[in-house]
């Protein structure tokens, strides 16, 4: 049957994704309702053929709403999500507000769908760089035992939001008109300093923790063992993450080390990877194809090329992963989750 849905932060870049990604799923709306800051009350946007005026969210925005998909920031989940499940909801959180509660389920479909199980009203959507590491990481975690992950990431602008994404197109118009380039969002907004992202690369995202990692680079830790159970059944996996935003628009890219408990030959890696959900093989070196974010853009799956063992330490592979930030690593994701959902009759 058709169920109310809320979409909170309707107007960002994820938001607006959120909802072309669901007018083109098959679950039935009977009430959509976008919510955003009080700053884009009135706005208007079309959904299957039928225009919808965008709402300020408040605590009663959630009054026989069935599913809330949001990605309104954090603090704004932290606020309003409680009032959504108490109004009987279930929320598809995308921030990072309670994806290590142990209450709350961290899903990727393709990874671990049997979580949403033991939801008890909020799903998180693990971080974007997360996502597409695990997507193409887990199969072998299945097949072959993942013991140890090294990641440097290559991050676009998008993943800083509409803002961070407007302000590196500005600089860079800047830049090619030979003025100086203004900087006021990235690397974080709220931040002391802010450098230009146009022709420069920032090894930032997020905050700094006292230890001198960045919260991204915990997130891509933490969330990552939590997702794979490595956390609880299996504590021998070993994460590090270096995290740098890039000057491209949309697509994170991620040059990732990992080592596993047997030795698979690079045939038999293309081989569970070509099988799995979620991933496109773009690896043949002969013909220079390989994973780019020009390309991934727009596209659902993540693409992993670049595979090749480290001859020094048999077990140990390099691959090269690049996904759409704001489709699998946000938007789908989410989409996805609810479609699960709905298949597992726990939604509706
Ligand atoms: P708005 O466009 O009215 O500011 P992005 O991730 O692209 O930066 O988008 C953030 C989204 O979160 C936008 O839809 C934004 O709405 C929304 N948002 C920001 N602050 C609030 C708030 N206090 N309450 C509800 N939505 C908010
Ligand atoms: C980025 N990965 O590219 C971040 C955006 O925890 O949901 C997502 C932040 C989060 O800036």
């Amino acid at each position: 049957s058709a169920i109310n849905v809320a979409i909170l932060g309707a107007t960002g870049a994820v938001g607006t994704r959120m909802i072309e990604q669901l007018e083109q799923s098959e679950i039935k709306i009977n009430q959509l309702k976008l919510l955003a800051s009080p700053r884009s009350a009135g706005k208007t946007k079309s959904f299957r053929g039928t225009t919808y005026t965008v709402e300020a969210a408040t605590p009663e925005s959630f009054v026989d709403i069935d599913l809330v998909l949001s990605s309104a920031g954090g603090a704004v989940s932290k606020k309003l999500l409680p009032f959504a499940v108490k109004a009987g909801a279930i929320c598809i959180d995308n921030t990072s507000a309670f994806r290590m509660d142990p209450k709350v389920p961290l899903v990727i479909p393709e990874v671990n769908p049997n979580d949403l199980d033991w939801h008890q009203g909020i799903i998180a959507n693990p971080n974007c760089s997360t996502i597409q590491m695990l997507v193409a990481l887990a199969p072998l975690d299945q097949k072959y035992g993942l013991r140890q992950i090294v990641v440097s990431t290559y991050q676009a602008a998008s993943g800083a939001g509409q803002s961070a994404w407007n302000e590196l197109l500005d600089q860079a118009q800047q830049h090619l008109n030979g003025n100086p380039e203004t900087a006021s969002i990235l690397p974080v907004s709220g931040a002391p300093k802010h450098y230009p992202l146009a022709f420069n690369l920032l090894p930032q995202i997020d905050v700094f923790e006292d230890d001198g990692y960045t919260h991204e680079e915990w997130k891509m830790i933490h969330e990552s063992k939590k997702i794979l159970r490595h956390d609880m059944d299996n504590p021998d996996l070993k994460v590090t993450a270096t995290c740098v935003r890039v000057p491209v628009p949309v697509g994170h890219g991620e040059s990732i080390y990992f080592k596993l408990n047997q030795n698979p030959t690079v045939t038999d890696l293309k081989k569970t990877l070509e099988a799995a959900a979620g991933v496109t093989l773009q690896d043949d070196p002969a013909n220079q194809l390989y994973p780019q974010p020009i390309t991934a853009e727009g596209q659902r799956d993540t693409f992993v090329g670049r595979i090749r063992p480290d001859y020094e330490n048999p077990g140990s592979y390099n691959f090269w992963v690049v996904s759409d930030n704001l489709l699998k690593g946000a938007a789908w994701n989410a989409v996805q989750i609810a479609e699960t959902l709905l298949q597992r009759n726990l939604l509706g």
